[in-house]
């Protein structure tokens, strides 16, 4: 029988999670549990890591897992890594929802940066208002230009290790009225954002291409080749293709 482990944490995932539950597919979504309340799911959800690969291949086989679809975010490496490997041991179909790398747009004025600390060293020496869009998870790593006032976005409030920081607590996703807004009312000179793809992040470069702010813009980390969907269509044809349409025992 077919059963499906979707690994989530992102809007498509969520989108995906509505479609296998309306066809009533066998499917459990998962959380890593970053969040204080994440957002309710129509499918059975686990929320916690799975214990590195040794952890993930245990669940795979113990769950009886056919199907892993990894719609994770892009910055989520370690977990899409993992997950590569998992499945390659256990030969578990996997297919991974990709949203699209955002390009920067005729006007915009991007300065892209392969990781965290490229972000930092972009930042002027001059004191600046930095809208920090990244989270909190890499927070840290700006303590070395304590010059500038940060505006933090965090889902849950928490301490933040920056002497100068605003912080304002939501969970997205976001549109560009709103965040425009965010960027004139805390006078705003730099954006620092990942380059996350999708819907649900993208509004602040809308606002920073209205307000012709400077954005430093955090490429992607590199992930181990995998069967790729871009859309949640890809995702169920791909699905279907693999037999889960059927209802027939499948030797998978
Ligand atoms: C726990 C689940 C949905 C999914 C919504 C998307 C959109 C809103 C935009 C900004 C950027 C950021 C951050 C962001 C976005 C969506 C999506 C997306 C960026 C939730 C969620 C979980 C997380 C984890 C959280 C990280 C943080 C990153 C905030 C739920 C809301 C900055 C990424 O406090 C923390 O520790 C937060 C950690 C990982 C990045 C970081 O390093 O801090 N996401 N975000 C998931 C889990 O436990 O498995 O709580 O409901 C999901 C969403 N976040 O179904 O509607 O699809 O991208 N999430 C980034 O893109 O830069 C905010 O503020 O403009
Ligand atoms: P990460 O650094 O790649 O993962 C670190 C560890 O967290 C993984 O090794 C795994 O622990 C656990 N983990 C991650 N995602 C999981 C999931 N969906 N289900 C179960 N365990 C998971 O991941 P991250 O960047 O912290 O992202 C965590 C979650 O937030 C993911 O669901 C991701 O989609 C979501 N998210 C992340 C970002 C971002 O900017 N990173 C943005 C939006 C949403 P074990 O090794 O113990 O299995």
């Amino acid at each position: 029988m077919t059963r499906i482990l979707l690994l989530g944490g992102t809007t498509e995932a969520s989108a995906l999670a509505q479609r296998l539950a309306d066809t009533g597919a066998d499917a459990v979504f998962s959380y890593a549990g970053r969040t204080d309340a994440p957002l309710s799911q129509p499918l059975p959800t686990r929320i916690g890591g799975f214990g590195g690969v040794e952890g993930l291949t245990h669940y795979l086989r113990d769950q009886s897992i056919t199907h892993v679809v990894d719609a994770t975010h892009p910055f989520a490496a370690e977990m899409s890594g993992n997950t590569v490997q998992a499945c390659g041991l256990t030969h578990t179909a996997l297919i991974a929802l990709e949203r699209p790398a955002w390009q920067a747009q005729s006007g915009d004025n991007w300065t892209c940066v392969p990781d965290i600390a490229a972000a930092v060293d972009a930042l002027p020496d001059q004191p600046a208002r930095v809208f920090l869009a990244i989270g909190k998870q890499n927070l840290a790593a700006f303590a070395r230009r304590p010059q500038h006032h940060y505006l933090l976005r965090l889902v849950d409030a928490g301490p933040v290790p920056l002497p100068q920081a605003s912080t304002i607590i939501a969970r997205g996703p976001f549109d560009v009225a709103g965040d425009t807004a965010v960027m004139r009312d805390h006078a705003i000179t730099h954006i620092v954002a990942k380059n996350a793809g999708g819907a649900g992040a993208a509004a602040k470069l809308g606002a920073a291409r209205a307000l012709h702010l400077p954005v430093i813009m955090i490429d992607r980390p590199a992930l181990p080749p995998r069967q790729l969907a871009g859309s949640v269509d890809e995702v169920l044809a791909w699905l279907d293709h693999s037999g889960t349409g059927s209802d027939t025992e499948r030797g998978v």
